[in-house]
């Protein structure tokens, strides 16, 4: 698409809304890797600036945006109902979708791309790494309220936005496929990091198989529980608001654990390409189980707590399985800024992986303490 084809599809989208005043600024914002998100700020009557948040769906992620609508606009009216009913404020600690001039909840452009919108939450701070342990118990209590204020949601009604999302098994075949067909001949550069993950294909079943044998139960989840999906409250620190729901539908309470693990108990970037600054924090996964459990505690099953471990491996496992298969496949799925990205993600999670691996003992005995406490 030309700059102009771009600028005017932005000005149909932006007609389509009314934002509570003239559009002022629209600014790309934050550092998803999946969607196109602007800030829009406008100027209300009273003079004061408004901001929200506009966002395309991928396209590429994302072949049914019209269900994973209907999933948003149920989940966040149930989770407002229940903020309300606690007494919290809903207007902060969830989103809400904001609705188009004629009351829709997504807006399609020309090409087809589908546009949504949420208020911005104000007085909010997005991190992209668990900078203090508080800030990361606070997201672990964040997840865990998710958890538990959709225990009574009704998992089957809601559609799965990406079919297969945390199929493990799946992603590795989608991995041998991918180095099968080498399509850019890459393989060639990443031929310890393909090794190290057809090494674990065991694995890949140890939750699924749970799942099949009834061991595990299927629940609502988030399913991208990455530390920058929550907005934290700047003023008290506290996590306030679980955004990026796209991703929202019926999956194993493990793998919300997980990919928070995943992504936050380390100090370091996700692409960090200096390995030896990639490291498992064990202390920091201590402290992301107590804070997960202390709020989703209760509506988790004992086999739930004793998998939690795995949830972590798989998360991990799972995540640079699929950043391996995209680099191999062009990089096509997550947004990159600069080449070798993607393979700088994946030697980051074999890392981490392994990191986890010679520290499991330790990791199962952490659960361990929360059963049947
Ligand atoms: P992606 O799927 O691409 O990660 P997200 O929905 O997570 O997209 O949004 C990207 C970033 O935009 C977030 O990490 C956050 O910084 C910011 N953001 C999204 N929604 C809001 C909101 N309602 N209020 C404030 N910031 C938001
Ligand atoms: C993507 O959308 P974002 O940046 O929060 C991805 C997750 C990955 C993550 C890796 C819909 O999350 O599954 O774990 O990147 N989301 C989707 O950083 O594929
Ligand atoms: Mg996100």
């Amino acid at each position: 698409m030309s700059m102009v084809q771009a600028e005017q599809t932005l000005q149909h989208v932006l007609a389509a809304y009314d934002f509570g005043g003239e559009v002022e600024t629209v600014k790309r914002f934050g550092e998803g890797h999946i969607n196109d998100t602007f800030r829009i700020e406008a100027r209300r009557p009273d003079g004061r600036l408004g901001r929200s948040i506009l966002q395309r769906v991928s396209p590429v992620a994302f072949k049914e945006p019209d269900k994973l609508m209907e999933n948003i606009v149920n989940v966040t009216e149930h989770l407002s109902r229940e903020i309300k009913r606690l007494g919290g404020d809903p207007t902060r600690e969830t989103l809400s979708v904001l609705r188009t001039r004629d009351g829709a909840a997504s807006v399609t452009d020309s090409a087809g791309g589908v546009w949504r919108a949420f208020p911005f939450v104000e007085g909010t701070v997005c991190y992209q790494s668990a900078e203090t342990p508080e800030l990361f118990a606070a997201s672990g209590r964040a997840f865990g309220r998710f958890q538990r204020l959709l225990r009574d949601y009704p998992a089957h009604t809601l559609h799965e936005t990406i079919p297969r999302f945390h199929d493990t098994e799946n992603r590795l075949q989608n991995l041998k496929n991918a180095v099968a067909a080498d399509s850019l001949g890459r393989a060639r550069e990443c031929g310890a990091e393909i090794d190290f993950m057809l090494a674990r294909e065991a694995d890949c079943s140890a939750a699924l198989s749970a799942l099949r044998e009834g061991l595990l139960p299927l629940r609502v989840t988030h399913n991208d529980t990455k530390l920058n999906n929550v907005l934290m409250d700047e003023k008290t620190g506290e996590a306030l608001c679980v955004i990026d729901l796209d991703t929202v539908m019926p999956g194993l309470s493990i793998n919300d654990f997980g990919d928070s693990i995943r992504f936050g108990a380390n100090h370091s970037a996700e692409d960090e390409p200096d390995l030896s600054k990639v490291n498992l924090d064990v202390g920091l996964f201590e402290t992301y189980t107590a804070a997960f459990l202390s709020e989703a505690g209760d509506a988790l099953t004992e086999a739930e707590i004793r998998y939690l471990p795995w949830g972590a491996k798989l998360m991990t496992l799972e995540c640079g399985i699929r950043f391996l298969t995209d680099y191999l496949e062009g990089d096509v799925y997550f947004h990159t800024t600069r080449p070798g990205q993607n393979l700088d993600r994946t030697r980051t999670q074999c890392k981490l992986v392994a990191d986890m691996e010679e520290h499991w003992d330790e990791l199962n005995a952490i659960v361990e303490r929360y059963i049947s406490k």
